[in-house]
């Protein structure tokens, strides 16, 4: 796919270098010091990174570094690291809009492709927790506030329009959205290598593909991915990609797939992932875990959509971006959400990468919570623009993941 032809020359971190290469930047030698005896844990467990968490007794901090392949699969799937400097770039401009929904970010090394940032070690993985059935109640609305703070202040809204197109140029990322426009919408829907599920679940894959108004549908929602380049937007805010704490505490991690794209596609990221939770709620017979799951979707849009709404007064150019055009802008962002989720839920359960929610589950429930998944992203994608609310969408899906139980 991308970045094959390059060779990338640098090296890798380990354990045992991890002291030498703090003393060689004093920056964060500040931060953690090499001198004394460092605990060094390696914690990458995501599909792309090694992870370093790096303590001295006193103080700690993350490193993470790209490796110059995907590491879900090897060496022979190449992956350039410039995927750092996306996220370096994210990182940078959604600590000046939305600090307290990311980490801490303390530098990029350009050469080695390593950034370092806060210790995020006392929060959870998100989706770890829901598997596990724990609630965070702070959490999805942190998330909507995030993707409002982004979508304001890397926006038209909140950015001169000149200072926008450069950092709109600076900032594109082709080979990450390569891999979303790959793995997100168009694999799933054909019959290619990297896609797998279980085989009792092929009648409906058929029926899906042959679902011609569905997979126009999804052509039009990655026609707006590659085009709709509306803010900065995190590029894959799954379950897997929030750090939380009970305190409330929520972070955004992982923003290398950042670009400038549609602001409904990280909305769909949560929407899609909240669903993968209730399917396994429903299907594990955990009805008050799924009534509260239920509520995340509506929680994230509403908090997301006051947050926006709070901004809209101070943005940069009122003269006809009315209040009536926010009205109409606030529709197309859900329905670009709705129909994207759809898209998110083929992705995970079809394509290359699958979700813990649904994996870990055992047969027959891990079947029908595919099956009514897909039945759900058949639903929504070609009618995005009619379903008004999260609730409906939530609705929706509990109906079919109910009817296939
Ligand atoms: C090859 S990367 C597979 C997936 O992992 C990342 O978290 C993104 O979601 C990507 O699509
Ligand atoms: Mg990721």
């Amino acid at each position: 796919m991308s970045g094959a032809t390059t060779v990338y020359a640098y090296e890798l971190l380990t354990p045992e270098t991890v002291a030498d290469y703090l003393r060689s930047h004093s920056e964060l030698a500040d931060l953690v010091d090499p001198d004394q005896e460092l605990d060094v844990h390696e914690v990458g467990d995501g599909n792309l990174n090694l992870i370093f968490v790096v303590a001295d007794g006193r103080q700690s901090l993350v490193l993470k570094q790209a490796l110059p392949y995907v590491r879900m699969v090897g060496p022979s799937w190449p992956l350039t690291p410039e995927r750092a400097t996306a996220e370096a770039r994210a990182l940078e401009a959604h600590s000046r809009v939305a600090p307290e929904y990311v980490p801490a970010f303390y530098g990029f090394d350009r050469e080695r492709y390593v950034l370092a940032i806060e210790d995020l070690s006392s929060h959870r993985v998100w989706r770890g927790a829901l598997n596990d059935g724990e609630q965070h109640p702070a959490a999805a609305a942190a998330m909507g506030r995030y993707i409002a703070r982004i979508a304001f202040g890397t926006s038209l809204f909140g950015v001169e329009a000149k200072e926008l197109k450069r950092l709109t140029a600076d900032a594109i990322n082709p080979w990450l959205c390569e891999i979303t426009e790959n793995l997100v919408f168009t694999e799933p829907y054909v019959d290619t290598e990297r896609n797998w599920f279980q085989p009792e679940l092929l009648p409906d894959v058929d029926e899906l593909r042959a679902d011609t108004r569905f997979v126009s549908a999804i052509g039009e929602l990655k026609y707006a991915f590659m085009t709709q380049a509306e803010a900065l937007v995190h590029g894959d805010l799954h379950t897997g990609s929030v750090m939380v704490l009970p305190e409330g505490s929520t972070r955004a991690i992982d923003s290398e797939f950042a670009y400038y794209g549609p602001v409904g596609f990280d909305i769909s990221c949560l929407w899609g992932n909240y669903l993968f939770a209730l399917a396994r709620a429903r299907v594990s017979d955990q009805t008050e875990l799924a009534e509260w799951v239920r509520g995340l979707a509506r929680e994230t849009w509403d908090a997301f959509e006051q947050e926006f709404r709070s901004l809209w007064p101070g943005r940069v150019d009122p003269r006809v971006f009315t209040d009536s055009f926010l009205e109409r802008w606030l529709a197309k962002v859900h329905a670009d959400a709705v129909g994207m989720t759809a898209a998110e839920l083929c992705r995970r359960t079809l394509g290359l990468a699958h979700v813990s929610d649904i994996e870990t589950l055992a047969e027959p429930e891990r079947e029908r919570a595919v099956r009514g998944l897909l039945r759900t992203a058949r639903r929504l994608a070609p009618a995005r623009a009619e379903i008004r609310s999260p609730d409906e969408l939530v609705a929706v899906a509990d109906e079919l993941i109910g009817g296939a139980l």
